[in-house]
């Protein structure tokens, strides 16, 4: 408005200047909104036409300067713009990828992989695709495809493992809340309160295993354990329908053998039903138990066999079931027994009469036997730190260190007698670690293994005689060179070896696995590999009492030579005590073949039809194997308890971190648990 009335006031406009001169209508804006923008239009042109041509030129040029101006800053922003929108993404995608590690150190991140580098190791990982950037899509994050670095690896597998423990533990957490206690041995875990017994008397200790009993789901039974199963039933058959209560079957004759009259097979079998979860044979026997188990009677009896068996069967039958009536007998046959330490040497006496509380050696001799006298400890100190009472562990304890003392060894080998009147070796010059001898190194460990790894005098001569062992009694033999343990007579290397020696690759194994040296174990593979040739080498497949070892090759002869005085099997347990062992620490299933064919070989040459299994006169003879019509209590305490260990693979079925066996397999706590 006010430039048009300027105008038309100073008379005709001059060119250097642009005038807008308004009409009547534009004015009063006639025609409304729509109709000013075709006139707005119009009008432009009509302006442009009205300026100079070098007015337009100098226009023309303006509008051509400023957009090739445009088009030049609009590449180089573009650049710029798209380096920024990219390091952002990278920076984003390597902290999605390491988490924590962002451009820390990029050195050590991994060069990219090809997907299925890792396909075996992380299937689950090389099947992702690559993520995309996080514009692409949303939603949650896509896992990476790299392969992950070696800790970050680790990290994942061990991230798996403990979910799916978490897992586990929680479903076992409720199944447990849910359970009512189940009746199995393969459940029991000792008690960690045991500890080792303190010299004044005191509250009695609890039994290892009720508290803990239903803190695990049971293994199922294998096969070969339910073959086992089947096999303890039978021979407990026979046993209780012709021996029941009495020491020993007699499967032939269907009758029984007395040796002191205190049910024996019974006892030695009570912690194997628990151990198998025979709950039905165990109720029985434990009735008899405590309507017909009576010590107050005149027998003599064997203070070596009736520890291991009986004193030893009660205490571990206690630890599995709680049931404190095991512990009342053996507290009561442990008193009994007791009168054998009344000697001039405090070594005990081999015999005791239960009923009259006197005790003697056998009638020919004043002697002991060394494995008798030093393989009663374990139970004995068990029986004391139970009841808070350290006579009994006092007791044996000074046998221990009388024998740690003496004279008469030779490299921590020990001879096989030892007088009771003057407390020194006798029979100097004959060593074996075999009969008379043989727990005597058994219990060297297992003592110090029992008592927390701190006696150290127990692990010294436990130490010297196996190097002792090494020095003086191993030997190959030919042809296939298997390495064994012979005997030392007065300077005279004999290629003589029991069947019992075979106790040894399990010791030595599990010496080993509690941190001593590793060449025991070495040792303990070859000499099992010998205990299972002398099954293997033999008409029965089962070893005879007693092999002798060819020393030199000949042509058509085995390893194995068997004396015809020795060639009987009384169903001992000592190699598959030791395949039990070996099977635990290596995990090498051969140790279980070698076991089951034994098994079958039992089954095969041993067992009666009506009941129960008999010793055999003769393993070379398959077609008649020369029953000898006896059942030994060990078969059930031991052979049979030890096949079953061995065919599971639940390490916690009677664990060796918690649990030490006695010589006659019975497991007992040990008091400082790994
Ligand atoms: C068992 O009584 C014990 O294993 C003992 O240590 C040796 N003899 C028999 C088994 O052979």
């Amino acid at each position: 408005m006010y430039s048009g009335a300027a105008a038309a006031a100073a008379g005709p406009p001059r060119r250097d200047f642009i005038s807008v001169t308004l009409g009547p209508e534009e004015a009063v804006g006639v025609g409304g909104y729509n109709n000013s923008k075709a006139w707005r239009r119009r009008s432009c042109w009509r302006k442009w036409k009205q300026l100079s041509r070098l007015q337009r030129s100098v226009i023309l040029f303006l509008f051509a300067f400023l957009a090739v101006c445009g088009v030049i800053s609009y590449t180089s922003m573009g650049e710029a713009w798209k380096s920024i929108t990219n390091k952002s993404l990278d920076e984003q995608r390597t902290e999605q990828e390491i988490p924590g590690l962002k451009l820390a150190n990029p050195a050590v991140l991994p060069a990219p992989q090809k997907a299925d580098a890792n396909h075996g190791d992380y299937p689950e990982l090389s099947l992702q695709k690559p993520p995309k950037p996080p514009h692409v899509r949303r939603g949650p994050s896509n896992l990476q495809i790299k392969a992950p670095r070696r800790d970050v690896r680790l990290k994942t597998r061990h991230d798996t493992i403990r979910a799916v423990e978490e897992l586990v533990e929680a479903d076992k957490v409720e199944k447990t809340e849910k359970s009512i206690i189940s009746w199995r041995g393969a459940v029991i875990e000792p008690d960690q309160s045991t500890e080792p017994p303190s010299s004044k008397i005191k509250e009695p200790e609890k039994p290892s295993s009720v508290e803990a009993e239903d803190q695990k789901e049971p293994v199922p039974i294998n096969e070969r354990q339910l073959a086992v199963i089947e096999a303890f039933r039978h021979a407990w058959k026979g046993y209780k329908d012709f021996a029941w209560g009495h020491d020993e079957l007699k499967p032939l004759s269907k009758s029984y053998s007395e040796w002191f009259g205190l049910g024996l097979t019974l006892i030695d079998a009570l912690d194997t039903m628990w151990i198998l979860g025979l709950k039905e044979e165990f109720e029985e026997a434990r009735k008899w138990v405590a309507n017909d188990l009576v010590f107050d009677k005149n027998v003599d009896v064997n203070l070596f066999e009736s520890t291991i068996r009986i004193l030893g069967g009660l205490l571990s039958t206690y630890h599995l079931s709680g049931d404190s009536l095991f512990l009342e007998k053996a507290k009561d046959i442990g008193n009994r027994l007791m009168p054998a330490f009344k000697t001039p040497s405090k070594i005990p006496y081999s015999d005791v009469n239960i009923g009259r509380g006197t005790a003697h050696p056998p009638r020919w001799t004043s002697d002991s036997t060394v494995a008798e006298v030093t393989s009663i400890q374990l139970e004995f100190r068990e029986l004391s730190r139970l009841t808070g009472d350290e006579k009994f562990q006092k007791a044996v304890d000074e046998v221990m260190k009388h024998v740690h003392t003496l004279s008469g060894k030779n490299d921590g080998l020990v001879p096989m007698f030892i007088n009771t009147n003057s407390g020194q070796f006798t029979h100097l010059g004959v060593y074996t670690l075999g009969a008379r001898a043989d727990s005597y190194y058994e219990y060297l460990l297992k003592q110090w293994i029992q008592g927390g790894k701190k006696e150290n005098e127990l692990l010294e001569d436990y130490m010297r005689a196996i190097e002792g062992v090494k020095k003086h009694l191993l030997q190959r033999s030919e042809p296939k060179k298997l390495t064994f343990v012979g005997e030392l007579a007065h300077g005279h290397f004999s290629a003589k070896m029991d069947h019992l020696v075979c106790f040894l690759p399990g010791t030595l194994a599990l010496g080993a696995h509690n941190g001593l040296a590793a060449d025991h174990m070495k040792l303990a593979e070859a000499l099992i590999e010998t205990c299972y040739q002398m099954y293997a080498q033999v008409e029965t497949g089962l070893s005879p009492e007693i092999v002798h070892f060819n020393l030199h090759a000949q042509k058509g002869h085995r390893d194995v030579e068997i004396k015809p005085a020795d060639r009987h099997n009384l169903l001992r347990p000592e190699t598959v005590e030791s395949l039990f062992y070996m099977y635990r620490f290596t995990g090498d299933k051969k140790y279980q073949d070698w076991g089951w064919e034994i098994l079958q070989n039992f089954n095969r040459y041993t067992r009666v039809p009506t009941g129960g299994y008999t010793s055999i006169n003769n393993v070379q003879n398959p077609s008649n194997p020369e029953p000898r019509d006896k059942m030994e209590s060990f078969f059930l305490g031991e052979t049979l308890k030890y096949m079953f260990l061995l065919f599971s693979d639940d390490i916690d079925l009677i664990n060796l971190d918690k649990y030490v066996f006695n010589t006659e397999a019975h497991p007992l706590p040990i008091w400082v648990p790994a």
